[in-house]
């Protein structure tokens, strides 16, 4: 069994009901069980400014999938929730998943990153990381998460309760 991060991320059509939504269908999902799940949080766009603002989560779960099997359980919740890849980058979605973090593994592939990209910039991706995971975890190539957190300004983001 390995120990996962999965950053949860939607800004259309009820996106608080989208996330608690995607929980669901995650947990429910063969070979994996959940840990724990973050507070929801909300945060203006990063990127083009003019669409909704997200509300984002973290969720840990335990799994046996290979991070490349669990990217596709991924990618085919995020189409069953109505995703419609568009050309524009960080563009407006009813759901976005990506695999943070999968155990102490850095991954390089054609299709695949992790520790993802943005971690260690994205206050919507770290305030709810540092809420669930233990507090001496270490995103790999890119330091402790309390200094990460310490490091990274909230950018406008809000625990909601
Ligand atoms: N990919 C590579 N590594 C990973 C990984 N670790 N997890 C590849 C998931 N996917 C990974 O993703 C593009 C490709 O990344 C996939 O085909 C996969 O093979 P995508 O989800 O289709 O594209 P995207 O999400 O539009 O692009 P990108 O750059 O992944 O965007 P992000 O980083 O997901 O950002 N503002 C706030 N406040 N909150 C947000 O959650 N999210 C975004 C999207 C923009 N602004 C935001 C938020
Ligand atoms: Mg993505």
């Amino acid at each position: 069994m390995v120990e996962v991060y999965i950053g949860l991320g939607s800004n259309l059509e009820n996106p608080a009901e989208q996330i608690k939504h995607a929980r669901l269908s995650i947990a429910n999902q063969a070979h994996i069980s959940e840990v724990s799940f973050s507070s929801l949080y909300a945060s203006p766009p990063m990127g083009p400014q003019d669409q909704p603002d997200y509300i984002n989560a973290v969720m840990r779960i335990n799994t046996d999938l290979s991070a490349i099997e669990l990217l596709k359980v991924l990618q085919k919740i995020e189409i069953d929730f109505g995703r419609v890849r568009k050309s524009e980058r960080w563009g407006a979605r009813t759901l976005d998943l990506d695999l943070l973090l999968y155990a102490d593994q850095q991954i390089e592939l054609p299709d695949l990153t992790v520790p993802h990209i943005g971690l260690s910039e994205r206050a919507f991706v770290l305030y709810p990381l540092q809420e669930i995971a233990p507090e001496e975890l270490v995103v790999q190539g890119k330091g402790a998460i309390k200094q990460l957190v310490s490091l990274c300004p909230l950018n406008g983001l809000e625990k909601l309760d």
